[in-house]
């Protein structure tokens, strides 16, 4: 269940009902999908697509996505510092970002560049959400002890593709 945090306002959330008006009153989709499918922390992709393919597969064929992939950051994995920096670097992207968190958290983080201050999602299991096309945002699964599986969707079949904004903005918020 996630948390909604508004850090200049010193305002923060776990209302459920409160998150999912915030979001969707900024376009922001925010839904909340049953997600209780035991995976080992190392699971590979195919492992965790194949345990929700019952929920995904109808969503991507209604909503027109292509292709389908698995970020999972554990204490496994390899240069987490480079994994981690690649995201948490503010970036826009030319396709809504469609997450669905399966393990695990990290924080989802919103410059709307309007009258909205700068705020974060911390997203776990069963949070699926999804960045409007065009939206200043970051990701942080956090600096130390990283645990986060999420399934991500694209329309677009060449994946990941970050457009980074420069803005500084970011760096006001990370702890690095
Ligand atoms: C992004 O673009 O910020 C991501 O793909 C975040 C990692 S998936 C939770
Ligand atoms: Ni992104």
């Amino acid at each position: 269940m996630a948390v909604l945090n508004i850090p200049n306002q010193q305002f923060s959330t776990r209302n459920p009902t409160e998150i999912q008006k915030f979001l969707n009153d900024r376009g922001v989709i925010f839904e909340q999908w049953e997600a209780n499918k035991p995976l080992e922390k190392t699971a590979d992709q195919q492992t965790v697509i194949d345990a929700y393919a019952h929920v995904l597969f109808p969503y991507m064929e209604k909503n027109g996505y292509q292709t389908v992939d698995v970020i999972n950051i554990n204490s496994e994995t390899q240069n987490y510092e480079a994994v981690r920096a690649k995201f948490l670097s503010e970036h826009r992207h030319t396709e809504d970002e469609v997450r669905f968190f399966v393990d695990g958290q990290g924080y989802f983080w919103f410059n709307l560049e309007n009258e909205t201050p700068v705020f974060n999602v911390l997203c776990e299991a069963g949070d699926l959400i999804s960045v409007p096309n065009g939206t200043a945002h970051w990701f942080d699964a956090g600096k130390e002890n990283p645990h986060v599986k999420a399934i991500r969707m694209f329309i677009d079949t060449s994946g990941w593709v970050p457009h980074y904004t420069s803005s500084g903005v970011d760096l006001g918020y990370n702890p690095k």
